[in-house]
């Protein structure tokens, strides 16, 4: 099985510690690759960032279905252009804030969300009430640390997450904890061990759930809004994302 992981943002290094936490939670057989595009915001903290980073999760999750990849990760929290990464690949597309939640709600009646920053909560919020789990999480917090900043020592990320869950279990009576950003994945084991409950990271969430959808032999539907889109002239930025109508074969 071949696994494309797209971080949205544009950060290398992100995308090497992402795609090493994805490595580590594959099963055997499983060829994991992780992408990022050339264009587009350094990290996704927010609305803005996260229009101008969807149109190149798209490209990559299209490119990738091109070379035969059998299941997709968007590997940003919010979930970032993950309806219409659906429209262009054939395999399962899977979000990590998706993902997380899905896992947290079976093994937890409540859990809480700790992402970055206080800017990410209504994205997620709005994803939670999307999916339909809204209320089995009991509150979305921010650690107010920067995305790209959370493997910098001298950030204080580790402090700062630990703080925050400390304040959703004395709080919110949280159950589970899930980490509301790609760049957390390595932290999950740490602060499931200090903390003494379950912690989940979107990464090797979604990595298990394309194995296992792959395993059932399950694609994305396209009967619906996942559907192929439409053949039309894309002009400018995007030309490259159009399609042929017929009339200009
Ligand atoms: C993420 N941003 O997982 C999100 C988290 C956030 O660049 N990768 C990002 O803060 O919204």
């Amino acid at each position: 099985m071949r696994l494309l992981v797209v971080n949205p943002n544009t950060s290398a290094s992100m995308t090497q510690r992402i795609g090493a936490a994805a490595g580590a939670a594959a099963g055997p057989g499983v060829e994991v690759v992780a992408v990022n595009p050339a264009h587009g915001p350094a990290s996704i903290e927010g609305y803005f960032d996260e229009v101008f980073a969807a149109p190149g999760l798209v490209e990559e999750v299209a490119k990738g279905d091109g070379a035969g990849f059998d299941a997709f990760i968007v590997a940003c929290f919010d979930d970032t252009g993950l309806e219409a990464a659906r429209s262009a690949a054939r395999g399962p597309v899977i979000g990590i804030g998706e993902a997380a939640f899905h896992v947290a709600a079976l093994i937890a009646h409540r859990f809480s969300v700790v992402t970055t920053l206080s800017r990410s909560i209504a994205p997620i919020e709005a994803n939670l009430v999307k999916y339909g789990l809204a209320t089995r999480c009991a509150r979305v917090r921010a650690c107010e640390v920067p995305v790209l900043a959370l493997d910098d020592a001298a950030s204080g990320a580790r402090e700062k997450l630990s703080a925050e869950i400390e304040c959703a279990m004395a709080e919110d009576s949280a159950e589970a904890i899930v980490l509301g950003c790609a760049g957390m994945a390595d932290l999950a084991a740490t602060l499931a061990r200090r903390h003494g409950l379950p912690v989940v990271d979107g990464v090797a969430a979604a990595v298990k759930l394309a194995e296992a959808l792959v395993g059932l032999g399950l694609a994305t539907s396209k009967r619906g809004p996942y559907a192929p889109p439409l053949p039309k002239p894309f002009v400018g930025a995007f030309a490259g994302l159009g399609r042929p109508t017929r009339r200009s074969l």
